[in-house]
């Protein structure tokens, strides 16, 4: 039996009526990426069987080795996009060294969307399989707008118009925003739909449960060290020790910090300040989604949504979650506490 009788379709035309940004074309844009999540989800539990799983040989834009789904999910999200009449003007993706300008138009259209993806997040897990995730970010552009030239195409998170990520663990789940709060789907297979599962999602001002590298504490600066250090501390009036999770997927341990509170790291280390994880498509997106439901994401000094991108591939240091959690963060790292 179905959670619920409202489909992702009925969900955002009934929003329009409430939110004024949501456009008919950008709703059209959050469909199209459901349907993308759908066809991914749908390989990704038999990759196995049909010998997809495994590396391709190559290494990303980002020096990363590539898995074979990695470039597929890549190839799924451009060919959604890539038609005439389409709205998306352009994907700039994980996967590709160069923004890809699609839909076969050049600016005619009086508004227009670009959208920034992970199609694969946490791709390493695939042979274990544990969840990945896609997460997406969409910026709607008015007038000229020059896909070959870098500067046209580094918007900072807070003008997103929308966000948000696919999840495929043992169901598979679809969360979006475009400003008016967080709704969770789960995709019923017998309907073929995302289904409304849970409205209006709102996280703890605080959690119990940590998730970071630890491997790299040596490498990080002082400050993380002690906002780690502190989590670990035993003190029963703040709840301390939190407890450790970390699954090597991003957006799965946002997902579990979205739902139940919590703070996610993953710091910049001294001999590399800028950390690991991409501002565009990763921390800017799930800091939107993560803000929206009462959250906070910051890179340690500064809010993520405020940045102004230097690189569509840019890298930054997040600190994501609870928002009690995450400004205790903030303290140790600005040396506050
Ligand atoms: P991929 O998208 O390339 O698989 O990267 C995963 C990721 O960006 C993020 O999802 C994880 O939290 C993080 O990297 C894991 O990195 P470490 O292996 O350094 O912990």
């Amino acid at each position: 039996m179905p959670l619920s009788s409202m489909t992702l379709a009925n969900h955002l035309l009934q929003q329009r009526t409430l939110h004024p940004g949501l456009t008919n074309d950008l709703s059209q844009v959050i469909q199209q990426i459901a349907l993308a999540g759908k066809v991914i989800g749908r390989e990704l539990s038999e990759a196995a069987l049909h010998g997809a799983l495994g590396l391709t040989g190559e290494t990303n834009v980002q020096g990363e080795a590539v898995q074979k789904l990695d470039e597929w999910a890549n190839e799924i999200f451009v060919q959604t996009f890539d038609g005439q009449g389409s709205v998306v003007r352009a994907i700039v993706s994980e996967e590709m060294d160069k923004p890809r300008e699609v839909g076969g138009h050049a600016g005619d259209r009086p508004e227009e969307y670009v959208l920034f993806v992970d199609p694969l997040d946490g791709s390493s897990n695939l042979d274990g399989n544990m969840t990945v995730g896609s997460i997406f970010s969409i910026h709607r552009v008015h007038g000229p707008l020059r896909t070959d030239v870098e500067t046209d195409l580094l918007k900072r998170g807070r003008d997103q118009v929308a966000a948000g990520y696919v999840l495929y663990g043992p169901g598979t789940v679809l969360v979006y925003t475009c400003g008016a709060g967080v709704s969770q789907f789960t995709l019923d297979r017998g309907m073929g739909e995302f289904v409304l599962s849970r409205s209006r999602l709102k996280m703890p001002a605080r959690g119990k449960v940590y998730s970071a590298n630890e491997s790299n504490y040596a490498k990080w600066p002082r400050g993380v060290q002690r906002f780690v250090d502190y989590l670990r501390d035993k003190d029963a009036a703040t709840g301390r020790p939190y407890a450790s999770r970390y699954s090597g997927c991003l957006v799965a341990d946002v997902h579990r910090f979205l739902t139940g509170g919590g703070v996610y790291l993953y710091p910049g280390e001294i001999s590399k300040p800028e950390g690991k994880l991409r501002l565009m498509y990763e921390a800017a997106p799930l800091g939107f989604i993560i803000e929206q439901a009462g959250g906070l994401a910051s890179t340690g000094t500064e809010r993520i949504g405020d940045i102004l991108p230097t690189a569509v591939h840019q890298r930054i240091p997040l600190i994501i979650g609870s928002h009690e959690d995450v400004s205790r963060a903030e303290e140790f790292i600005q040396d506050k506490r």
